[in-house]
């Protein structure tokens, strides 16, 4: 999910040995696919020198004793506890495990879904993005291929490959996975992304043509025991919810001062990167191991690498909000200067924040900057829409807020008609009758302001463990 760059995935802590010599029926059909995808045309034997290059020297095994588990970097809260207040009280720059999901909100399939439930769900022929750990190079398949893979004996994979970029929004597994409650308070795409544009989007796939919003809120991510993505910022400085349905995963976590960041941005241009763990060159690299059925949140920025030491299925996803904004487009600048590509990138960053802009004005009583839908059925109406549905359930507050998804207005009746509009704009999209509008702010000031205004400062009383 949302890793920067394909360069930045790597390679595997089993030696290259396992490959070559068991080929099952299977495997050899899964070659012959592969072979002719225009995307891949290597194999073991047709290793060429930028294979080899890319390959990692250091030992894995050596860095996974030298960081023991450390919890001195995260807070350990209850599901209940990771609330909207929570963050206006605290903030997110620290890390959050939740062991037990209970009181999160979180959807999930049951333990025993499996990589074919989610074929089922994704369909046979949904094309996936796949790292080949070993060469670092990224190839495609389809869900059958990949299921064939991942279901096979361990010791039967001639490679190790991994998924993290499957994103299953407008597939059928979207029913079985939401994200936790406090992340739809949270996430920009919700709070500000028109509601209007996103019910266009029909493409299950994340092709940039087709995108009609930041498709990056659901993410299943599968790697068999063996998998290592090397260090790396999510894209656009997202936060992330993870959650380990089954397997186990190792994270290292660097906080992202200024001072790493700006380490990272050397280390990535260096071209050495696959002969240095970024850990060692920093003050602090922390470790934590994640079980089944623990719930991680990533802050904004903060850099990571993963191993998964036995076959995994994760459930994630990555959003933008307002409680570390400077960060975000710190993580912009950063992935700018290390030249990541469109397509490992947050899409529509910059017209989302357009769009959150439009919020905040809207919400501190500006005049309103909404988006006029196309409507043509003559009733005398036009449908303006900016906003999402979102219900925040808070834990301090009596009351349940929602947004509205759309806003009717009727637009050629008298009153409107001879008002005199003080905003003396001429654009008809703009031309909002004005009480409809204070009554619009009224009600936005007790919900978004509070949802995407920064949090006050802390308190004593703060809910953090
Ligand atoms: O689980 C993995 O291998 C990588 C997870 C991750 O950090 C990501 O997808 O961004
Ligand atoms: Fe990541």
């Amino acid at each position: 999910m949302a890793v920067a760059d394909g360069v930045l995935m790597k390679c595997d802590v089993r030696e290259p040995a396992v490959a070559a010599t068991t080929t099952t029926m299977q495997l050899q059909q899964l070659d012959r696919c592969l072979r002719n995808k225009p995307r891949q045309s290597y194999t073991d034997i047709m290793m060429d020198d930028d294979d080899i290059y890319g390959q990692r020297s250091f030992d894995l095994q050596s860095k996974l004793k030298k960081y023991p588990d450390d919890d001195s970097f995260y807070n350990s809260m209850k599901g209940s506890e990771v609330t909207l207040t929570y963050f206006q009280t605290n903030g997110f720059d620290t890390p959050i495990l939740v062991k037990d999901k209970a009181g999160l909100g979180l959807r999930m399939p049951s333990e025993n879904f499996t990589v074919s439930d989610v074929k089922k769900c994704v369909g046979s022929w949904r094309t996936v993005d796949v790292m080949d750990v070993r060469t670092q190079k990224d190839l495609e398949m389809s869900m059958k291929e990949w299921t064939s893979y991942y279901e096979s004996e361990p010791s039967r994979r001639d490679r190790l490959l991994n998924v993290i970029s499957l994103e299953f929004s407008h597939t059928k597994l979207e029913h079985y996975v939401d994200q936790p409650s406090v992340v739809h308070c949270m996430d920009w795409v919700d709070l500000a992304w028109p509601a209007y544009l996103r019910e266009l989007q029909t493409s299950a796939t994340n092709q940039l043509a087709t995108m009609k919003y930041p498709k990056v809120q659901k993410y299943c991510l599968m790697s068999v025991q063996g998998c290592y993505t090397d260090f790396h910022i999510d894209m656009g400085g997202t936060s992330v919810w993870y959650h380990i349905l089954k397997g186990q995963k190792i994270f290292w976590f660097i906080e992202p001062t200024e001072e790493n960041l700006k380490l990272y941005e050397n280390w990535t241009l260096s071209a050495k990167q696959s002969d240095i763990f970024f850990g060692d060159l920093v003050e602090q690299c922390y470790r934590i191991t994640l079980e089944a059925g623990n719930t991680f949140f990533i802050p904004t920025g903060w850099i990571h690498a993963v191993y998964t030491p036995k076959d995994s299925l994760v459930f994630g996803g990555n959003f933008l909000h307002s409680f570390s904004i400077e960060k975000q487009l710190r993580i912009w600048e950063v992935e700018n200067k290390t030249k990541v590509p469109i397509k490992f990138r947050y899409p529509f960053f910059t017209e989302l924040h357009w769009y959150v802009l439009e919020r905040y004005l809207h919400a501190i009583g500006c005049k309103q900057y909404r988006v006029k839908v196309d409507d043509d059925d003559n009733d005398n109406t036009d449908i303006y829409s900016y906003n999402n549905a979102v219900k925040c359930e808070d834990d301090t507050s009596t009351t349940t807020t929602t947004t509205t998804t759309t806003t009717t207005t009727t637009t050629n009746n008298n009153n409107n008609n001879n008002n005199n509009n003080n905003n003396n704009n001429d654009d008809d999209d703009y031309e909002d009758d004005e009480d409809d509008i204070k009554k619009d702010n009224r009600n936005l000031l007790k919900t978004d302001l509070k949802k995407l205004m920064p949090p006050p400062p802390p308190s004593s009383s703060s809910t953090s463990s």
